[in-house]
């Protein structure tokens, strides 16, 4: 049977305001495939995102949705879930979002493991404003903060995310459309962290002085620098350098945050102390 996208998109909103042949599409794409494939009814979803064109995501989907200010998409989730804990919350940010003004924020939601999923579109650039460097601009590019070329070391989320105690780490990208809605599905079904780096094209804000012009010629690049991890762990270290593992990186079953909250307002009840 045909997938019904009506039923999961804001038909009044389209066409996008995204560029044409922008990756974010595919990522909107593959997360209602995977929200469909889940099970879930849409009136038990909420969407979260940040500013930035990776905050258009929670214009174009139709559930509960927040449009929150640049950086701070985790912390509303986090509000959410907290008081929702039923509900399934969803987080989308950009690089910029979620790792440089939002870092904080990424980095204590994967401390807490709050049961959120995280999806970063990484497209390397700030999008929405034209080009400045983002944490994850690879070094010696050009951008419109790095005219000689980026000098920052090239940064990865993955590893942010396991270092901070994320208990779903994972990492895909827009070219492979499959692959990324069967690891958003699995992302949404994990009960904790769930934090997924998706690399995305943005051909007309990193590509066009980067000799990437064209969205082909940006996911040339982004296929390119991934390696499918099984592969990677056997490359040599100096085999490994500029390239990036996809697939699940990390997944485990630990203590979840709203479980631990349920303690408090237990021991706030008894007038005790939680037990952990
Ligand atoms: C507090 C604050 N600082 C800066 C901005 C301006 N601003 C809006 S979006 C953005 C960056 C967007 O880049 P990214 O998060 O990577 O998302 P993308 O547009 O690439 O999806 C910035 C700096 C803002 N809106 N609010």
């Amino acid at each position: 049977m045909a997938f019904n996208y009506d039923k999961y998109l804001r038909i009044d909103k389209m066409p996008t305001l995204w560029c044409w042949g922008c990756g974010d599409g595919v990522i909107l794409k593959a997360l209602i495939r995977a929200i469909e494939k889940a099970g879930w009814n849409m009136d038990d979803v909420c969407v979260v995102s940040g500013i930035g064109c990776s905050g258009r995501f929670s214009s174009y989907i139709n559930c509960n949705t927040v449009h929150t200010t640049h950086g701070r998409a985790i912390a509303y989730a986090t509000g959410i879930k907290l008081a929702n804990p039923t509900k399934h919350v969803i987080c989308v940010t950009g690089d910029g979002d979620g790792l440089a003004i939002g870092g904080n924020h990424t980095i204590h939601g994967c401390r807490r493991n709050i049961d959120l999923t995280h999806i970063v579109v990484n497209n390397f650039i700030y999008g929405l404003t034209n080009s400045q460097t983002s944490p994850t601009t690879p070094q010696g590019m050009w951008t419109v903060t790095a005219k000689r070329g980026n000098i920052d070391p090239t940064f990865d989320a993955c590893n942010l995310a396991i270092g901070a105690g994320a208990s779903f780490v994972a990492r895909e990208s827009v070219t492979e459309p499959k692959k990324l809605e069967k690891v958003i599905q699995k992302a949404l079904e994990h009960k904790g962290y769930s934090f997924i780096d998706v690399f995305s094209n943005c051909h007309i804000n990193l590509g066009r002085k980067n000799k990437m012009a064209n969205a082909m010629e940006n996911l040339e690049w982004i296929e390119s620098i991934t390696v499918a991890k099984t592969k990677f762990d056997k490359l040599e270290e100096d085999e490994k350098i500029g390239k990036f593992p996809t697939g699940i990186l990390k997944e485990e079953l630990k203590a979840e945050y709203c479980e631990l909250y349920e303690k408090v307002k237990e021991a706030h009840k008894n007038k005790t102390t939680v037990k952990l």
